[in-house]
């Protein structure tokens, strides 16, 4: 039966190819925004994330660094896991494609998809994309370069395995059309489901030419094409192998949050790999839409135009993610630009900022009163919770700062000031509370603050629960105004 009170929820294995960037943190703070939102809403929640390793790109890049593999994927994984630490991102595990349960798992999920028939020896020429990883026919790329990368494709001629992905073709349109939450959002799910209608070819899954790897256990000429092994992560990563326990409670997954660029990864072949090795299917898999410059999706080329630690350095990491989630749906695509960020942060001053240092200040010098408390109810928490529970987080901060536009519009219209009314300031307070709640997922540490300062404990119950705080005092500026 379904257990309706865990919530699994994953990024993407990164390569670490290279640092991370604002692209790769785009994802990931998505992902720990569902997190924290879930278990606000009280559920037991696992986070995963990690690295996929098995890349060439990291073979060349420790040549590149004259280190070696390990000591060059040691020291990377460090990099990100400082800037997950850094952006606030409590995952539950950091998967590395390197560890020693995750090989033995891949290595049992390749021999069962064999000895259920599903892998056959052949021969594979064709067009890959190495920094996608990924086969590409002529017709989707007639001039043979990739369309992510912009780069031209290789030409691969060479023995190999295949995993039978066509003849899952109909089990998947039944799968789509019985779900119809399966991928998300809907325009990208109709471009799934015709693609998989017109054909669904049989994918190569493994490469002669390549040593770093995980080899195929029924023949170990052959190193296991890099999808197959990083997509299984996901398994690996909740306990599969280890923890039964864990695994039989949080698996199926309910959120794999990824980027447009890897829909067909998880919404075909992944589920076709599950279909065929009898294990249960995700719930969701959500893609959104990317992050560009000059039109251009982000990555390492974008340099320092968008360098995380510099970012993270002048402007915190609450406008940050503030900035990330208000600016674009989740789902299309989002042209970054630094004055955007600066505008974004200067919001949260002026309004979340400037509505608690004045009823702070005002409270501390006249005191509150308890009272019933009428202005919360303009707070449409059922519907942020919905909109936030969709990945609809453009509009869930839209309704929340809607609300704190309604507070200050209060304390213009009631005077506290004049009236030193402490009914009015208790009710402020009360409204402030709350508010901090609901942006706990999107802004932590301010949230975090606030409710230190204020002396109330972040948890969905005392949403609605009057705040018992009876002397409150002014604390520090949030939000400093960059002009
Ligand atoms: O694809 N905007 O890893 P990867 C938004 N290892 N999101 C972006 C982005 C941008 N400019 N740039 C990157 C891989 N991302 C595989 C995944 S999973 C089993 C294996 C995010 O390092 C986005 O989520 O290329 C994208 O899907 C992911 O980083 C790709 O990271």
């Amino acid at each position: 039966m379904k257990n309706k009170n865990k919530y699994y929820v994953t990024t993407p294995i990164y390569y670490p190819s290279g640092k991370p960037h604002l692209g790769s943190a785009y994802t990931t703070i998505a992902a720990d925004i569902l997190a924290r939102f879930n278990k606000l809403m009280g559920k037991e929640v696992f986070f995963l994330t990690g690295t996929d390793e098995h890349t060439k790109k990291v073979t060349d890049e420790a040549d590149k660094a004259g280190k070696e593999i390990k000591e060059y994927l040691d020291h990377i994984t460090k990099t990100f896991k400082n800037s997950w630490k850094e952006l606030n991102i409590k995952y539950d595990r950091f998967i590395r494609t390197s560890d020693k349960d995750h090989k033995k798992l891949v290595t049992e999920v390749l021999k069962k998809v064999n000895e259920k028939g599903d892998i056959y020896k052949g021969f594979y020429e064709g067009h890959y994309c190495s920094d996608c990883e990924a086969y590409y026919t002529e017709r989707e790329t007639p001039n043979l370069i990739c369309p992510t990368h912009e780069k031209p494709l290789k030409n691969l001629k060479e023995e190999t395995y295949f995993f039978k992905l066509s003849k899952y073709q109909n089990q998947l349109l039944d799968h789509y059309n019985k779900n119809p939450g399966f991928i998300s959002p809907e325009h990208r799910k109709k471009e799934i489901i015709n693609r998989v209608k017109e054909e669904l070819k049989d994918l190569s899954i493994s490469r002669t030419e390549l040593d770093w790897g995980i080899k195929l256990p029924f023949d170990n000429k052959h190193t296991c094409y890099v999808w197959f092994d990083a997509l299984t992560n996901y398994l690996t990563g909740v306990g599969m192998l280890e923890d039964k326990k864990l695994f039989n409670k949080f698996w199926p997954a309910n959120t794999h949050i990824i980027g447009k660029d890897i829909l067909w990864f998880h919404s075909v072949i992944w589920p076709a790999m599950l279909l065929s090795a009898e294990i249960s299917l995700p719930e969701k898999v959500f893609a959104h839409g990317w992050l560009t410059l000059k039109d251009k999706k982000i990555g390492k080329s974008a340099g320092n135009a968008a360098n995380l630690d510099e970012l993270i350095k002048k402007y915190g990491v609450d406008s940050i993610r503030y900035f990330l989630f208000k600016t674009t749906p989740f789902g299309d695509d989002g042209e970054y630009s630094e004055q955007t960020l600066i505008d974004r942060h200067n919001e949260l001053a002026n309004k979340l900022g400037n509505l608690i240092s004045r009823v702070t200040s005002l409270a501390e010098k006249n005191g509150i009163k308890k009272t019933s408390n009428t202005l919360t109810k303009k707070l449409k928490i059922k519907d942020i919770e919905k909109l936030i529970q969709n990945l609809e987080f453009d509009k869930a901060l839209n309704f929340i700062f809607a609300f704190i536009d309604t507070c200050n519009e209060y304390v213009q219209e009631k005077k506290p000031w004049e009236t030193k009314d402490q009914k009015v300031l208790y009710e402020l307070i009360d409204s402030i509370k709350a508010v901090s709640i609901v942006l706990w997922p999107f802004i932590p540490s301010t949230s975090e603050k606030i409710a230190n300062q204020l002396n109330f404990k972040i948890s969905h119950e005392n949403i609605n629960k009057p705040i018992e705080t009876k002397k409150i005092k002014k604390g520090e500026i949030l939000f400093k105004r960059i002009e």
